[in-house]
Parts: structure tokens; C-alpha cells; sequence
């Protein structure tokens, strides 16, 4: 692989933005120096490849810490393949994806592990990496948590919801967490509580609400909140770091600052669909509310001002997509006459950049905190950091030329995700991804697709190291 100077733009990182030209060499970044400067002449002679980046921002490839690509879930399938789904997070600016493996119950941690790798391998066009979801904690499996770790699959999702299916308990929880304690793994903890959940769902469908908007009813937010204070409560114990993903209550935003005020090792995650999306849209007619039905749910409006703040305030570090598209037709229809049949899960992997850019153009976060959030916080996290998330010598040339000023309307026509709506259709925005490389690899140039399956590599994650 030869030389490519990117030229001209403003190199953004979460720590910094500097006027630069950047120099990548058979992968990497090797150097930046100041535009115009001597030495950046002689690279932009020598270089096998210039990239003009006037007027462009220049800024890390994307990393989403939690999508679910063909996830079997309530008698289906997620519809976006390794394939199409690194396809479209490429397209959107994001280089890196860390997945959710998941263990059947009743079998090891070694076998769903290796089902996914079997699903990705060969097939992805940016880079990928690994999460475990443990459906069944049992003596073996606590010993295989230890065998992963070493291999590069160093965090693990417990769900206090979906009873029957992924549900642990606490004394389950406590154990994994003691474990993770022990070997450097982290809990990533989907904090709803699904026993009394399930309570309300079966009151909700005997008194005839059946429709979409009653999903965010009974995933009522205090359940949230209190799942939330447990988990913390349970790595407190433990002894143990804990992730929250997919955060959408305020109520659960107040259990994690007040944790994070008595200085313990407490992070969340929020997704662009509790940031930008509502109640109000599960309310929409004609079952139209089953495209926005996802668990956490969509909260009331009035929700969003507070995860904002906490973004700003470093109360929540991160924020992913939980990209787990499944079709209207065919499959959100399978809930009609009854929500709680509604495969949850919203397609956004190909959107979570631009909408945040949009977040800064609204003034709720800062140019570099949009960085922080959605490259640097993620890979810091999860063990990937500085290979991925920043722009800087010796990581990898995972970079995204970002055009500030074009504007886009967000539509199913238009967007490569594998799925026949989009959660965002017709909201325009302002930032649009003109040219992505992977590795030095330009997979997007100038808006033409010019990756290819395969081209992607699995990456055996580090443990984490706590941004901030
Ligand atoms: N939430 C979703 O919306 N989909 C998949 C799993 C989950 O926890
Ligand atoms: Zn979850
Ligand atoms: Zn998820």
C-alpha cells in the first residue's frame, strides 16, 4: 500500500483541532504537519495519493460499540448481514463496529462465539470486533469469560430483561460481575426490569392496548431507573467496572451521575434514536409506531433535554446506535394486534455520525465532544484506543473526510442499510461523509462506494480503559 496525503481540512480530534495535512503510510498515520509547511509540500510531491480536504473536516472513522447484525431475536432475524451492514457503516462514517455475539442457552460461550465469527469473517468492509452476550451464566461459562478475554472479546452483556430468553438474575449478574472483576472484562448491562415488565405487558394485552405505543408504556421508566440502581449496586459488590448501554429514562441518568459522583467506575450509553426520536413517534397511526419500537423504549420528549446535558456533562460517555434493523413488512408487522410480538430494534448505523454533527450544529455538544463520543469514548472503552478513535501517529488510518456544509435529507431511498424504512425519513441535516478510509483504504471516495467485503478484519480488543 503506497502513500496518501490528506490535504487542506480541519483534522478534528476529541483532544484537539489543528489546521494539518495528514500523512498515511501503509495503513497508518504516520504524521501531520501544519498546511503549507515544508515538510508537508514534500509529502503532498511524493505521495501516491493527494486528497483534497479544503474546507472538509478531517476526523477519526466512527466507532459503534453495539450493533446487532442478523440478531435472532422474537422468531426472526436482524436483516442487515455483515455484509450490508458494514456496507452502510462505512458509508456513514463509521470504520469500526464492536458487535454482540450471543450464546444460546444451553450451549458455551466458545460456540456463539465462533457462529459469529463464521458470519463475519470474510464479509465486512470495515473493521469488527466482538461482545459476548451471556444468555446462561453457569460454572463453565464464568470459566470461559476468562478464555475470551485473552482472545480479544473483552466485554460481556447481561440482560435484566426478556425473561425466558436472556434474562440472569442478580445472583447471576453477581457472579459474572465477581468474575469480570477478576479478569479485566466489562459488564455491559441492559438495565430494564423484566419481571415486572412482563407483568404489565400481560395487564396492558387483557385490557385490549395492544398497539405499538403501549411498548413504551409498560417499559415503564422508573423500571429503568430501578434496574439501573441495581446493576450499580451489584458492580459495587462485585468490585467490578459497569457499562449501561442503550440509556433513554432520565430517572436512569440520575441513578448513573449519582454514582459517578461517589467517583465509581460507572458509564452509559445513549443512542441517536432517544436523542432525536420520541413517544410521540410510537404514537404514530396506522401500526407506523411499530418502526420505533426498540427496548429500551422511546421515551417522552421531555427525556431528551436531560441525556444532552449528561452527553455534556460526561454523565453519559458514549454514544452507539443499537443498529438491530428489522423490515416493516414482514417483520415489525408480525406485532400487529399485539406489541409485544414487534421485533424491537431500529436501524442507524449508516446515520449515528451525521446526526450527531447535527447535534453540534444545534449547539447541544461541542465539535470535539461529537468526536468524543462517537470515535474516541467508544474505542477508550472497549479497548481500542489509540488504534481507533483518534488521528494521531501509529493509529490506524481509519478517517472520514466530513463535509460540514452539504445538506441531506435521511430516507430509505437513499440510505444502504438493508431495511425498507428509515427512522429518520425525510429530516434533513446539515454534514454529509464526502470520502472514508479503513486502514488507509478508501472504501468511500468523493461519494462512490469502493470497499469490498472482506476487506475488514476482526481486531481482538484490549481491556478497557475508563475514558475521562
Ligand atoms: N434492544 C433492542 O431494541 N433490540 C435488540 C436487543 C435489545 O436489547
Ligand atoms: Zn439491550
Ligand atoms: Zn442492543
Amino acid at each position: 500500500m503506497g502513500t496518501t496525503v490528506i490535504r487542506g481540512g480541519l483534522v478534528i480530534t476529541a483532544a484537539e483541532e489543528t489546521n494539518a495535512d495528514v500523512l498515511v503510510e501503509d495503513g497508518r498515520v504516520t504524521a501531520l504537519a501544519a498546511h503549507d509547511s515544508d515538510v508537508a509540500r514534500v509529502w503532498a510531491e511524493s505521495a501516491g495519493r493527494v486528497i483534497d480536504a479544503t474546507g472538509r473536516y478531517v476526523i477519526p472513522g466512527g466507532v459503534d460499540a453495539h450493533t446487532h447484525m442478523e440478531m435472532p431475536f422474537g422468531g426472526t432475524y436482524a436483516v442487515d448481514t455483515f455484509e450490508t451492514g458494514t456496507r452502510a457503516a462505512a458509508w456513514g462514517g463509521t470504520t469500526t463496529i464492536v458487535d454482540f455475539a450471543v450464546q444460546t442457552v444451553g450451549e458455551s460461550l466458545r460456540a456463539g462465539l465462533d457462529a459469529w465469527h463464521a458470519k463475519a469473517d470474510g464479509n465486512c468492509a470495515v473493521d469488527y470486533a466482538f461482545h459476548m452476550i451471556l444468555s446462561d451464566v453457569t460454572e463453565d461459562t464464568l470459566k470461559e469469560m476468562d478464555a475470551l478475554v485473552d482472545e480479544g472479546v473483552t466485554s460481556f452483556k447481561l440482560f435484566m430483561a426478556y425473561p425466558g430468553v436472556f434474562y440472569s438474575d442478580d445472583g447471576k449478574i453477581l457472579r459474572a460481575m465477581q468474575r469480570a472483576a477478576g479478569n479485566g472484562g466489562l459488564v455491559m448491562m441492559h438495565a430494564e426490569n423484566g419481571i415486572a415488565i412482563d407483568v404489565l405487558v400481560e395487564q396492558a394485552l387483557a385490557a385490549g392496548r395492544t398497539d405499538p405505543r403501549h411498548h413504551g408504556e409498560v417499559r415503564h421508566a422508573l423500571l429503568e431507573a430501578e434496574a439501573t440502581h441495581r446493576a450499580i449496586q451489584l458492580a459495587r459488590v462485585a468490585g467490578a467496572p459497569l457499562y449501561v448501554v442503550h440509556v433513554s429514562a432520565m430517572e436512569a441518568v440520575a441513578e448513573l451521575a449519582q454514582a459517578r459522583d461517589l467517583g465509581l467506575p460507572v458509564f452509559g450509553e445513549t443512542c441517536p434514536q432517544y436523542l432525536f426520536l420520541s413517544a410521540d413517534n410510537l404514537a404514530e397511526p396506522d401500526f407506523e409506531g411499530a418502526k420505533y419500537v426498540c427496548s429500551t423504549p422511546l421515551r417522552p420528549k421531555e427525556h431528551q433535554a436531560h441525556l444532552w446535558r449528561a452527553l455534556r456533562t460526561d454523565d453519559l460517555q458514549v454514544v452507539s446506535t443499537d443498529h438491530c434493523p428489522f423490515c416493516f413488512k414482514g417483520q415489525k408487522e408480525m406485532g400487529l394486534g399485539d406489541f409485544s410480538k414487534i421485533p424491537n430494534g431500529l436501524p442507524g448505523v449508516e446515520n449515528r455520525m451525521d446526526l450527531l454533527h447535527q447535534a453540534v450544529v444545534d449547539g447541544h455538544i461541542s465539535r470535539r465532544r461529537w468526536i468524543e463520543i462517537a470515535c474516541a469514548a467508544p474505542a477508550r472503552m472497549f479497548g481500542l484506543y489509540p488504534r481507533k478513535g483518534t488521528i494521531a501517529p501509529g493509529s490506524d488510518a481509519d478517517i472520514v473526510i466530513y463535509d460540514p456544509d452539504a445538506a441531506q435529507v435521511m430516507s430509505a431511498e437513499t440510505h444502504h442499510m438493508n431495511v425498507d424504512y428509515s427512522a429518520y425519513e425525510g429530516r434533513t441535516v446539515t454534514g454529509r461523509v464526502q470520502t472514508v478510509l479503513s486502514r488507509g483504504e478508501v472504501v468511500v471516495d468523493d461519494r462512490s462506494y469502493t470497499g469490498r467485503a472482506g476487506h475488514g478484519r476482526f481486531i481482538a480488543r484490549e481491556t478497557c480503559r475508563y475514558p475521562g
